[in-house]
């Protein structure tokens, strides 16, 4: 194990003869995350991506104000506030994170439950949408003014596509060539991009504090039940919108498959996943939406997918530097994926519609 992950530990007073079972923990594309036992007590450490994140401060300014909020209510509910949410540790010198040439560490609680990728299921997504749905309702009233924004334009589709097209131009890594297929089609879209960032320019979306990656592995699952228990890597929450949390989290918990299967025939919106989700999710957000927020449930899917497979593109077209890859043509692999996912979606946009009336 590298000795930096030691050293970062010391800071915290965790001595090395006293940590047990360390070792790498996990499928996040961004941090590297550790799990680790001390005194039967078991912790998660995290080394913060900060080619990504650069103000990892910031970043655990957000990650504390926004768990210690939400340990208020789960108290007040009758809820386990470390297991309902995350809890940061403090060093020995009382920040939440390490930050020095080692690199930047944090460690919280180790929550004793799973992440899954795929749903066996599609009935265990109700649960998972009700889940998203409460950390929602929970942060409704969070002060979005004191959120420092960890990544600009995170979800600005539009500025995504821009993106796009300067790697296009660019062809950093001289990739172009075996993409014109997915590049013809991401330019057939680029009209139907703004269609979130439209709506708060109009007033008709209200910006909300939302979770901005709410991937399905994002979501801690009890072990025996597959019950959620509560939302995980909070590192982008931000002021964005519902539909973006609603949209990510159908665009990977939706998909009949995972997001890098290259076998593209497996890839589709399974409509149960879709309806049991978004059951889950209207049980406890129905209320709040508006009406163009509603109406525009059907499309944040399919821009969400969308978007990410520009974002796998480009990154495939920059040479690999954002997401992690485990083999040259991932990031590619990945970008088919969602990109037949978001063909997929479009195709489904009026039954969506319809499901979600039905609600
Ligand atoms: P990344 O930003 O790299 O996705 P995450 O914060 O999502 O990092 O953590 C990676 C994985 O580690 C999660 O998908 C989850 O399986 C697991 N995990 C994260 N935090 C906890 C926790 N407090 N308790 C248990 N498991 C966790
Ligand atoms: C990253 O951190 P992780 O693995 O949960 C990414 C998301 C993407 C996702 C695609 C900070 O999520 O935006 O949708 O990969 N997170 C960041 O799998 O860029
Ligand atoms: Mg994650």
């Amino acid at each position: 194990m590298d000795e930096k992950i030691y050293l970062a530990l010391a800071e915290y007073g965790f001595k090395k003869e006293d940590v047990k079972e360390l070792a790498p923990y996990g499928d996040g594309l961004i941090n590297n995350t550790y799990r680790f036992v001390v005194n039967g007590t078991a912790y998660l450490m995290q080394k913060i991506n900060t080619a990504v994140f650069k103000n990892p401060e910031g970043l655990m300014d957000n990650f504390v104000g926004v768990t210690e909020y939400l340990k208020k209510i789960i108290i007040a509910n009758g809820g386990n506030p470390e297991r309902d949410t995350l809890t940061a540790i403090k060093t020995l010198d009382g920040k939440n994170l390490v930050n020095n040439e080692l690199g930047a560490y944090r460690v919280m609680l180790f929550i004793d439950a799973i992440s899954i990728n795929v749903a066996e299921r599609a009935e265990q997504l109700c649960s998972v949408g009700a889940c998203f749905g409460k950390f929602q309702n929970m942060l409704a009233d969070y002060p979005a003014d004191t959120l420092f924004e960890v990544i600009p334009d995170f979800h600005n589709t539009p500025k995504r596509f821009e993106n796009l097209e300067k790697a296009i131009k660019e062809n950093i890594a001289g990739r172009l060539d075996s993409v014109a297929a997915e590049v013809e089609y991401a330019l057939t879209m680029k009209n139907r991009v703004s269609a979130v960032i439209d709506g708060f320019r109009d007033g008709s979306v209200p910006l909300r504090v939302s979770h901005n990656d709410t991937k399905l592995n994002n979501v801690l699952l009890d072990k025996e039940t597959y019950e959620g228990v509560c939302v995980i890597d909070l590192d982008t929450v931000m002021p964005g919108s519902y539909l973006y949390d609603y949209g990510d989290a159908l665009r990977f918990a939706g998909n009949n498959t995972i997001e890098d299967n290259p076998d593209l025939s497996q890839v589709y919106l399974d409509f149960e996943k879709f309806a049991a989700f978004t059951k889950g999710y209207f049980s406890e957000v129905k209320s709040v939406l508006t009406e163009r927020e509603i109406e525009l449930l059907p499309f944040a899917v399919e821009l969400m997918t969308f978007e990410c497979g520009i974002r796998f593109l480009t990154d495939y077209l920059n040479g690999d530097t954002y997401f992690k890859t485990r083999y040259p043509e991932h990031n590619l692999v990945r970008a088919r994926n969602q990109f037949k996912l978001s063909q997929d979606i479009d195709s489904k946009l009026d039954k969506m519609a319809s499901f979600i009336a039905s609600l």
